[in-house]
């Protein structure tokens, strides 16, 4: 079954140079990249990303970090696209907890948790299909992403935008 799935590379990941061995890595699955951009991440994006762990007691850190405070102040958002996109994108990452992480998974490769406790785990993939679309349609508009994914509409925009000078 085709699916869409959302894959951040974190600031400890870009901060490393590690986006060239990332992006290798998950060429193995032959997923498509269907959409791609460099996100300096608000704090009110990072809150919303990840709402659903807002009671846990690392949920201020992790934050911090996905703001880029410990490292580098971006992130690389990509969808992949492609049969069974969620579970093979999610295989090559390894677990969340990256000392527990398969050695030759990214997160088993290159992630570490810090004295503080927070884990840098290089990348984020979604969990499931509704974790995915939440996820994208978060991080994307319908115009950044080159296939149609999700329904959209059509809406009158009269905000002023920067364009270049
Ligand atoms: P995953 O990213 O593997 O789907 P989630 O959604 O449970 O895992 O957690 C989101 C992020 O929160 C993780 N990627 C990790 O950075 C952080 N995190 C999760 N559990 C912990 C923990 N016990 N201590 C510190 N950070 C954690």
């Amino acid at each position: 079954m085709d699916q869409q799935t959302l894959v951040l590379i974190k600031p400890d990941g870009l901060k490393k140079s590690l986006t060239g061995n990332v992006l290798t890595r998950l060429s193995e699955t032959k997923l498509e990249i269907i959409g791609a951009r460099m996100v300096r991440v608000t704090r009110e994006l990072a809150e919303e990303h990840y709402k659903e762990l807002k009671d846990k007691p690392f949920f201020e850190e992790l934050i911090k970090y996905i703001m880029g405070e410990y490292h580098k102040k971006k992130v690389m958002a990509l969808v992949y696209w492609g049969d069974n996109a969620i579970d093979k994108v999610r295989e090559i990452c390894g677990t969340t907890n990256p000392e527990e992480a398969d050695s030759v998974s990214i997160r088993g490769a290159y992630g570490r948790i810090t004295t503080a406790g927070v884990y840098e785990n290089v990348i984020h993939a979604s969990a499931n299909d509704s974790d995915a679309e939440r996820e994208i349609k978060l991080w994307f508009t319908p115009e950044e992403i080159i296939f149609d994914i999700y329904p959209t509409k059509e809406e009158e925009k009269c905000a002023v935008r920067r364009v270049w000078a």
